[in-house]
């Protein structure tokens, strides 16, 4: 591992906020996301005294602070940080850390602590909470305790790296109360270099063999694939290989190219495949639910050497782009000049087509949201009805435009992500959706939009209820509701009792107005679109079997 490079002696006299903050400016990272309280004091006083280096964009609940850093992450592909007070500061924010964990975002969070001496001490301290290295230690793979201003920039750099490093994901840094203010004369560390995995020419051959004898290829794409996109798009037309992409892949194989599908064609193509090329997935679809058997070969391009679910052919651990690049350079001595599948697969889209009519009301928002959207507009995604639907049916047509929360599809994550993409991203619209019942769990977040100027569109479909949880309760549990319906605000009011703009729509013609004047105007605003119930999606997402034996089982 390299080591941090630094002056023999410290010549600057820093504290460890002023340290940390040094740190974060020296690594491009030039915005917190960040909720103040008494032991972030001093740090805090280190960002105010940055000036104009450093963006500070306070929410008005941890979550939210921790949701836009991630939302920013994602936008981007660059690392970002959130700074909050420990205990409940902490754990208001960690159904967002958890969140990135799971989609490997690179996102530091910076957290208080209660004073150095009395930790472990159970002697109630103001936020005290047992055990929080052991708590930040199971929520991310690098955890570190800032112990004084010397030490401070080096475990900085080694935290910013461990964002990039290997698989990457979020990292936390703590430092006590009593600690950030200490000075001293300190050395800044440069930034630590990341070292891919060199690539092994013998498992890249054994790919490219495995590849190009294979008769039926399907690529599945995740979050590991964005940063991939051109190498993805080569290798399909090569194999003629179609590209399956349910939530974080969407975008990686433009939409508009009859070979990208969503999981409703992916179901079928895998029953028919004969080899997988897995790029940045753990493939849980695929092996977990439409299983798996000897014929299938799997050749897993992934960050991450460890396979969970099943036992790759070929495995190829590191970047996806640079991996893939070596593989389109070896792959033609091993591969024949491939029949187009366009025709073929241009049929099966418009058979789906028509299957999708089972939620046409759905598609018809989702075509009116696609013809508003400007192409590299960035849609937000949410666990409701309309989000269900864009899995399968919106149109993505690049990469890190579709920003889905992965395996944790945790309800309330939408409108503060959109926020922090929003706020990334000032130079492209970004659209949050959102569900009534979703939407409320980071409303309170309007007034962020508000008082930092952010000018997300976000658009909340009303019906009510927990719909989701109630067509459950309505179909397998007998009708017999419980916890599921809803008592809304005015959500138009609601929007302007912030000084956002608040709007209503009822159709989709209607909704793509509003949207339109929305995007021209650039202020934060809600569109609020009353709906009933929708029919149900799951039909197309959770589906039988396909293969012999199902992983895991
Ligand atoms: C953190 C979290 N809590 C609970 C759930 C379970 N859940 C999934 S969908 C849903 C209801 C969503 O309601 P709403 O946002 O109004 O969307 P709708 O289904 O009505 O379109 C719930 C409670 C979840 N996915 N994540
Ligand atoms: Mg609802």
């Amino acid at each position: 591992m390299p080591r941090t490079k630094r002056p023999k002696t410290g010549t600057t006299e820093l504290s460890t906020g002023e340290a940390t903050v040094a740190s974060l400016l020296a690594h491009g990272m030039d915005t917190v996301y960040a909720l103040p309280g008494v032991h972030n004091d001093h740090l805090f006083d280190a960002f105010q005294r940055a000036g104009d280096r450093l963006r500070v964009v306070h929410s008005r609940h941890e979550q939210g602070a921790a949701y836009m850093a991630l939302g920013a992450a994602l936008a981007t592909g660059r690392p970002q940080t959130y700074a909050v007070v420990p205990g409940p500061g902490l754990l208001n924010s960690s159904a967002a850390l958890l969140t990135a964990y799971g989609m490997n975002a690179p996102v530091l969070a910076l957290i208080g602590q209660i004073p150095a001496g009395a930790i472990g001490k159970a002697q109630g301290h103001l936020h005290e909470i047992r055990d929080q290295a052991g708590i930040l230690a199971r929520l991310v793979d690098h955890s570190a305790m800032i112990d004084g201003p010397e030490e401070a920039s080096a475990k900085v750099a080694k935290a910013i790296r461990a964002l990039a490093n290997g698989r990457p994901g979020p990292a936390a840094l703590e430092c006590a109360i009593d600690v950030w203010g200490k000075r001293a004369k300190v050395a800044l560390s440069e930034p630590l270099p990341v070292r891919p995995p060199r690539i092994d020419e013998d498992d890249l051959r054994a790919a490219a063999k495995l590849l190009g004898k294979a008769k039926r290829v399907l690529i599945v794409v995740g979050g590991g694939a964005l940063d991939a996109s051109p190498e993805v798009t080569l290798l399909s037309d090569l194999l003629q290989a179609p590209v399956l992409a349910y939530r974080r892949g969407r975008g990686v194989l433009d939409s508009r190219n009859p070979l990208s599908v969503t999981l409703p064609l992916g179901h079928e193509l895998w029953a028919e495949a004969d080899t997988v090329l897995a790029v940045g997935t753990r493939l849980f679809t695929g092996i977990q639910q439409w299983g798996s058997d000897r014929s299938l070969k799997i050749v897993r391009v992934d960050a991450d050497r460890h396979a969970p679910l099943y036992t790759p052919n070929v495995a190829l651990t590191g970047d996806a782009a640079p991996i893939l690049r070596r593989l389109i350079d070896v792959l033609p001595r091993y591969n024949e000049r491939r029949a187009s599948r366009r025709d073929e697969l241009l049929g099966r889209q418009a058979k789906l087509t028509q299957r999708l009519q089972k939620i046409a009301p759905q598609v018809a928002f989702l075509k009116a949201i696609r013809r508003e959207l400007p192409e590299d507009g960035i849609y937000v995604d949410e666990v409701t009805q309309i989000g269900f639907a864009a899995r399968l049916a919106l149109p993505v047509y690049k990469p890190r435009t579709f920003l889905s929360p992965g395996f944790q599809d945790n309800l309330g994550w939408g409108y503060a992500t959109a926020l922090g993409a929003q706020h990334a991203r000032p130079d492209v619209p970004v659209l949050s959706i959102n569900g009534d019942g979703g939407f409320l769990y980071t409303a309170n977040e309007l007034a962020t939009a508000v008082r930092h100027r952010i000018p997300l569109v976000a658009v909340v479909f009303a019906d009510g209820a927990f719909g989701n949880v109630r067509r459950i309760q309505e179909e397998q549990y007998g009708n017999r509701l419980i916890a599921c319906d809803l008592a809304n605000p005015d959500f138009v009011k609601y929007a302007e009792s912030f000084g956002a703009v608040g709007r209503s729509a009822r159709t989709p013609d209607q909704l793509a107005k509003a949207l339109r004047e929305s995007f021209a105007a650039r202020e934060p605003t809600l569109i609020e679109v009353p709906v009933g119930p929708f029919p149900s999606p799951w039909e197309f997402i959770h589906m039988p079997p396909v293969r012999g034996r199902r992983a895991g089982s």
